[in-house]
Parts: structure tokens; C-alpha cells; sequence
């Protein structure tokens, strides 16, 4: 059986982080997006990935199942975080948290004027201390995915989602009206498994951060 098991999410976050694996000598044996296997096995028998939703990287991690993972802040910062080290940002996966609203929809003068806005959000604890610290009062509603359509069926007066290119935004008739944090994804390990792995995980530790992409 593997030392090392590895929690990743297909997509994004496997093709960006497969360059730093094999700056650790590490080769995945399938691709997750063709193959349905759950468990990966790679070249090194010591070290094996698994493939899980984005949102339930840190729980395989904070629980042991995995020693390592990779997941973004987005998703770090609506879990909390208990028995994580969050050692590494990798810099990829790189996109921005913004608030969102209809093209045409006066977001300044409704946060000037001291409305109770509704926000749509998958990011629940991000959305509510950001709109906390600007002193808003908001009423948030949790979605599970496609928040752009929210504000177009006046379920909500804004969104907090993640933009990256800005083409879902534009391709909905919204537009976004303020950052509330850049955003990529981050190396997690098993505070436990760091001390009683440290043989095999800290060299994988050093492969990753010679590894991440300079002046980005
Ligand atoms: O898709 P699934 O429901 O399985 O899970 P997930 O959306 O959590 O996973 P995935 O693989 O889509 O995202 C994994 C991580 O990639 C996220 O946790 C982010 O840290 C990061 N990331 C980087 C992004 C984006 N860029 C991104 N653009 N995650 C999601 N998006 C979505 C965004 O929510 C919006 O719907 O893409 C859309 C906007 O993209 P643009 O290019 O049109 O602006
Ligand atoms: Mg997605």
C-alpha cells in the first residue's frame, strides 16, 4: 500500500498541478478525465493521487484519508481549516472573487444608500465576512453552482462568484463591481502526516515550491 496519497479534483486543478508532481519524480498512470477510476496509481509505488469533488479536498486531508492535497483559497476559506497546514501557494488555478451584478443594476447607489441587498453565493463565509467588514447588511442565499443566473430571475440583487476570463459574466449580461480577493490554489498537508511522513513529504514539499511559477 502507498505511503503517500495525494487528494486532487479533475480539471483545472489536476492539469495545473500534474508540472509539480513531476518536479517531485511523480507521473500519474491514467488521466481522471478519461478514465473512472477513483484511484490513481503513478510511477513511484510509494505515492498515489486521489480524485475527489474540488470542496472535499481538505476533508480528505483534514481527516488523514490523504496526506496531501491541493485546493483553492475559495474552497479553503468556506472550510475551517482544523488539522491543515496550508504550507504552499502554487499560483495556479488563478482567478479573482468578485461581486457580480446585472448589467444596468446600480450597485453604488444601493450600497450608498443602505440597502439590504439579497447575494447569491456558493461562497457563504468569504460573502459574509466581506460584506461584514464593509459595514453592509445583506441577506446571503446559498447556491451549489451557476450563480450568474440568479441575479437574471431576480433571486438575487448580486452574486459572489470566481471570474477568470469574465466571458460567463459578459455572456449573462452581468458585470462585476468589486474584487474581494485574488485567488489560486494552495498546497494542504495533514498537520500529522508531516511529522510522522516527514521523510518522504518534505523533499516532495521542496520539489513543489521550486516548482511554482516565478513573478506571477
Ligand atoms: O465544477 P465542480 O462543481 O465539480 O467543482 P468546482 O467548480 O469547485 O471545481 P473546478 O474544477 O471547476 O474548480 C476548482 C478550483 O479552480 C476552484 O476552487 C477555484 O479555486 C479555481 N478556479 C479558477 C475556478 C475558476 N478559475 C473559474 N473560473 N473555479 C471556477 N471557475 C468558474 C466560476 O465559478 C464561473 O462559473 O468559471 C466561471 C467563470 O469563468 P470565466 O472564465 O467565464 O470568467
Ligand atoms: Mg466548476
Amino acid at each position: 500500500m502507498p505511503d503517500i496519497t495525494i487528494a486532487l479534483s479533475k480539471g483545472r486543478i489536476f492539469e495545473d498541478t500534474i508540472p509539480f508532481l513531476e518536479a517531485a519524480g511523480i507521473i500519474p498512470q491514467d488521466d481522471p478525465d478519461t478514465s473512472r477510476k477513483l484511484i490513481i496509481e503513478t510511477n513511484r509505488p510509494d505515492v498515489r493521487l486521489v480524485m475527489v469533488r474540488a470542496t472535499d479536498v481538505p476533508t480528505y486531508v483534514q481527516y488523514g484519508a490523504a496526506d496531501l492535497g491541493v485546493a483553492g483559497k475559495d474552497v479553503l476559506l468556506e472550510h475551517d481549516g482544523v488539522g491543515l497546514y496550508q504550507p504552499l501557494d502554487l499560483k495556479i488555478a488563478r482567478c479573482h472573487m468578485m461581486v457580480a451584478v446585472r448589467d444596468g443594476y446600480d450597485y453604488a447607489s444601493a450600497v450608498f444608500q443602505g440597502a439590504r441587498l439579497r447575494v447569491a453565493t456558493k461562497y457563504v463565509k468569504t460573502a459574509r465576512s466581506h460584506f461584514a467588514a464593509k459595514g453592509m447588511h445583506v441577506d446571503l442565499i446559498k447556491l451549489y453552482g451557476s450563480m450568474e443566473l440568479a441575479p437574471l430571475v431576480d433571486l438575487a440583487d448580486a452574486i459572489v462568484d470566481l471570474v477568470s476570463t469574465g466571458g460567463t459574466l459578459k455572456a449573462n449580461r452581468l458585470q462585476a463591481v468589486e474584487e474581494i480577493m485574488p485567488i489560486s490554489a494552495r498546497l494542504i498537508v495533514n498537520q500529522a502526516a508531516l511529522k510522522l511522513k516527514n521523510p518522504t513529504i518534505q523533499p516532495l514539499l521542496e520539489a513543489f515550491n521550486a516548482a511554482i511559477p516565478a513573478n506571477v
